[in-house]
């Protein structure tokens, strides 16, 4: 089944990153994707660059919740950069940017490594500050652009200007009717590689970043029992920064990473996990506001292994089984999570919620029933 590997011990940091500074996505609709994630995320608009500014190729929107920051950017003419990633990839992530506090080593260290350059450090300005930026090449079209902001004092990127949020969601967390935040920072950030391509993007992250391959990983035989998918997670020193790796597995039915490679065109990012304090609130808003999530079967609940091997977590499992909400337990503690639907007509891009209780890990001991899930929407959306 799943196997365990030491984590590796380091004694120098090669790539010291802070955390995930933002994460960009390029979408056909930048003003309607902002008002989602305003709306059934609950994040805050902050800041705003678009043609109002002078600048004549996108409109960016930068939304919060606690420490997370997304930027939803879109084109606003045929010619404009980035324009062909939506055409081809539909709405997705382009860039997990990661905060370092030194930009021009970073770089030189991964370009040094092999990383494929991008763009090489430069400054931005503006009364705020500076900001120091470098980008490099990772999986399909997706980049890590490097950044540090610590001569910065605005409210995203020189050129950024303030703006009030979308929505006032304030009634509604007076009325207790909404969670304050629905989540407080992005827990780890999946990638899907092609067949066979998996092992060389775990060397890809351990060559440039220094990044170690962590404990968990989902092995053969549970890949071709019902995952069909390979995945292996790689993660900084400090194991802020968290990045699991699929390739699908060779198995009867199509595989829901040939799925996304297919309607992605390519490898990209494929889930978002948030971690929340409270899933329970967090998936009662969500659902209020019109988040689809997969769906668990009672049985899952109703099973006496799961029940025992769980023990007790913090809330009655009828109030997890009433909305879904899967649990596990390792030797560390436990955790709760649940899986959106994908956020976009292509099945691709798709968000996790994640409850830590001590457990480091990502849910192994829910993959059959997750898996199952999945399978039973591209079964529905014709493409098992
Ligand atoms: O990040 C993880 O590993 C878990 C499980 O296609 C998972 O969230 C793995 C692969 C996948 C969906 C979820
Ligand atoms: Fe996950």
């Amino acid at each position: 089944m799943t196997q365990t590997m030491a984590h590796e011990t380091r004694t120098d940091d090669v790539f010291p990153v802070k955390g995930v500074d933002h994460l960009k996505f390029l979408v056909g609709n930048a003003k309607q994707a902002a008002h989602y994630y305003s709306t059934a995320f609950g994040m805050t608009c902050v800041a705003y660059r678009g043609p109002e500014q002078g600048y004549r190729d996108h409109a960016e929107y930068v939304l919060t919740s606690g420490g997370a920051r997304f930027v939803v950017t879109g084109a606003v003419h045929a010619g404009a950069p980035g324009a062909d990633h939506v055409t081809k990839h539909g709405d997705g992530i382009q860039d997990i940017a990661l905060e370092v506090p030194d930009v021009d080593k970073a770089y030189a260290h991964a370009i040094a490594a092999g990383a494929r350059s991008v763009a090489e450090p430069y400054d931005l300005k503006d009364e705020h500050g500076t900001v120091r930026v470098a980008s490099i090449a990772t999986y399909g079209d997706t980049v890590h652009s490097l950044i540090d902001r610590s001569g910065y004092d605005g409210p995203f990127l020189p050129g950024f200007v303030s703006r009030a949020p979308i929505v006032d969601r304030q009634p509604a967390i007076d009325a207790g009717l909404q969670p304050k935040r629905f989540f407080q920072a992005v827990d780890h950030v999946v990638g899907n590689v092609e067949l066979g391509r998996m092992d060389e993007w775990v060397e890809f992250y351990r060559r440039v970043m220094g990044f170690t391959n962590m404990a968990e990983f989902i092995g053969d035989d549970i890949a071709t029992d019902y995952s069909a998918l390979m995945s292996k997670v790689v993660a900084d020193g400090t194991r802020k920064v968290k990045f699991p790796l699929n390739e699908p597995a060779v198995s009867q039915r199509k595989s829901q990473i040939d799925e996304y490679l297919e309607f992605y065109d390519g490898p990209g990012a494929q889930h978002i996990a948030v971690a929340t304090n409270d899933i329970i609130a967090s998936v009662d808003a969500m659902r209020a506001a019109g988040v689809q999530f997969l769906d668990t079967p009672d049985s899952y609940y109703e099973d006496p292994e799961l029940r025992a091997r769980i023990g007790n977590v913090r809330v009655p499992i009828d109030e997890l089984q009433s909305r879904k909400i899967l649990v596990d337990r390792d030797e560390d503690g436990y955790l709760l999570q649940i899986f959106t639907s994908p956020v976009q007509d292509r099945p691709t891009v798709f968000f996790e919620l994640i409850e830590r209780h001590g457990s480091l890990g990502f849910g192994k001991g829910n993959f059959k029933a997750l898996f199952e899930a999945i399978e039973r929407e591209q079964e529905r959306r014709g493409n098992l």
